[in-house]
């Protein structure tokens, strides 16, 4: 595999100056973090699920094994290891196991099924594949099985739980002996996230250690994040938000505690909310809207909630008013990405603030440009495309030269894809999206990536994959169809795209079947503008 020192982020070199003299990047690396923690909070608790407690000793002493054990299956530093894993302590016994070890995470979703986990091990080159025996009712063995079939170059899984053929988690045993490896770079990759996949399959994205660990030390001291936090992740731990916003290291920086709930059941988390005393959450809107109704009728007891943050998608500001009223706690917008920026009403923010933008960016350096179709900036207020770069904004995506040249100015600004409003005093607010991606309830699913699915049907002629606005969801999937010979049934449809193996979220809410898209068309119809006109002529229609 490729050396460690190919792992990095490639900020000009002014930009790394001026991001250290500014105090953002201090050389901390995860290493160092989880040991410093480990010895100053040592028997607090770090991290309670549905069955284990764990202090920070225990957490430090779980890391320790996970590292010794996948160097002795052969494992090196540098190497990519795919991580599925739910909301388990295991989540961050692996995750600070590999930073341990040198190696470098990708961070999968427990959704992800055959076609996105092959994905990530080509394109990260990765070594090995960590998940569990089974989440969420899914046997991850059998993904297992058929990725070892398909991608020779994986050396080694890994399962927590039984393992069956494969080598156990469970079994490792810790070793000292191989833990005396040096701390990494710190302007070296981290690990790998995987992105909300605008145009076609998710890109990898390469975080840092200096620049994460900024954008949640920082995010510490906006969200009032303390060592008495007791911070809840409902959503999947492995994504970016309930990680990094300040999420669940942020809370483990500041020596808190988190609590994981396997469910998003609002009674399931309201249990765990009263027994744990938790004190923040970050939700997605629709999770926060269907929790706020069910919090005005539940006899458990929600007052130990201080901060209940909604970011991910569109919190409008009705549903904010709804939001608020439900919980009776503090609401905190966050807008963010997986690629770095990360906005936050701030906890002082006045009630306009909060119900009607997503919040301002956590750095004074994060340079944000609102610009038109030409790429010249338009007036404050006005409505542009979001372009933007800071000290932990990526400035490449990894391995994926075609996605850089799309995707990043030739200055290093991050074309988000998103549609913003900023305020003279820097306040964003959402209004859409210039990308075709679909925005389901938080996931983000590309309608290139559906379209191609689909195609790959015998009996699909031709397929336009749309966003339709959702009471609930926020946005669903409708995929157009034109047919080729006998019409299949949309279960059928629906079904195929299950055994190709892709994640449940992406597979179309609705199918439609129609005769031609290009009635309208002069010549070649690029297919953002028929996508935009199906989706008007359908929702004209309803
Ligand atoms: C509107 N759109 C939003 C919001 C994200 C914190 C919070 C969220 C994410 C995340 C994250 C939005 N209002 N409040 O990584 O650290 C849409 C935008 C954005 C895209 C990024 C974090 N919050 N979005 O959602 O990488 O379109 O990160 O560009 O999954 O989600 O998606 P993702």
């Amino acid at each position: 595999s490729e050396p460690l020192i190919a792992l990095r982020q490639t900020w000009p070199e002014e930009f790394v100056q001026r991001y250290r003299q500014a105090g953002y990047w201090r050389g901390e690396t995860f290493p160092g973090f989880l040991r410093e923690r480990v010895g100053r909070y040592s028997e607090r608790t770090a991290i309670v699920d549905h069955e284990k407690r764990w202090t920070y000793a225990q957490l430090g002493e779980r890391a320790e094994t996970v590292a010794s054990g996948l160097l002795a299956l052969g494992l090196q530093r540098g190497d990519r290891v795919v991580v599925q894993i739910g909301n388990v302590a295991e989540f961050y016994g692996v995750a600070f196991g590999l930073f341990l070890a040198g190696m470098i995470p990708v961070y999968a979703l427990p959704a992800h099924r055959i076609t996105e986990i092959s994905h990530f091990v080509r394109k990260s080159q990765a070594s090995a594949y960590v998940a569990q025996q089974q989440y969420g009712g899914f046997d991850y063995r059998t993904l297992a099985r058929e990725l070892l079939a398909r991608e020779p170059a994986l050396k080694q899984v890994v399962i927590s739980g039984d393992a069956a053929e494969f080598a156990a988690l469970q079994d490792f045993k810790h070793d000292a002996a191989r833990l005396s490896a040096p701390d990494p770079d710190p302007q070296s990759v981290a690990f790998l996230q995987i992105s909300g996949g605008s145009t076609g399959l998710s890109k990898l994205i390469p975080r840092t250690h200096d620049d994460y660990i900024y954008s949640f030390r920082a995010s510490n001291e906006i969200c009032a994040i303390t060592e008495n936090s007791r911070y809840m992740v409902a959503l999947p731990a492995a994504h970016n938000f309930p990680m990094s916003s300040p999420g669940a290291l942020g809370v483990l920086y500041a020596g808190g505690t988190v609590v994981l709930s396997r469910s998003t059941a609002a009674e399931d988390a309201f249990a765990l909310i009263e027994r744990e005393h938790v004190t923040d959450l970050g939700l997605v809107p629709p999770l926060a809207l269907l929790w706020a109704q069910a919090a005005q009728h539940t006899g458990r007891d929600l007052s130990s909630l201080k901060v209940l943050q909604v970011g991910g998608a569109k919190l409008t500001p009705e549903a904010a008013r709804r939001v608020i009223a439900g919980f009776g706690c503090q609401l905190q917008q966050v807008f963010g990405m997986a690629e770095g920026l990360v906005n936050y009403t701030r906890l002082d923010d006045g009630e306009s603030v909060v119900l009607n933008t997503q919040g301002r960016p956590i750095s004074p350096d994060d340079e944000v440009l609102v610009v038109d179709d030409q790429g010249q900036p338009v007036p404050i207020g006005q409505s542009g495309y979001l372009l933007t770069r800071g000290p932990y904004t990526i400035r490449g995506y990894h391995n994926d030269d075609a996605a850089n040249a799309r995707a990043f100015t030739e200055d290093g600004f991050y074309r988000t894809g998103d549609v913003v409003q900023q305020s003279a005093d820097g306040y964003l607010t959402v209004q859409g999206r210039a990308n075709d991606h679909i925005n389901r309830a938080g996931e983000k699913i590309s309608a290139e990536e559906v379209e191609d699915h689909l195609l790959a049907h015998p009996q699909v002629f031709d397929a336009a994959v749309v966003s339709i606005p959702d009471e609930y969801l926020g946005e669903r999937i409708c995929a157009f169809i034109i047919v080729r010979g006998e019409k299949p049934r949309a279960p059928v449809l629906k079904a195929w795209m299950r055994e190709r193996g892709v994640a449940a979220f992406k597979i179309p809410d609705q199918i439609v079947f129609v005769d031609a898209f290009e009635n309208t068309a002069v010549g070649k119809t690029s297919r953002k503008q028929l996508r935009a006109r199906l989706r008007g002529e359908f929702l004209d229609a309803q």
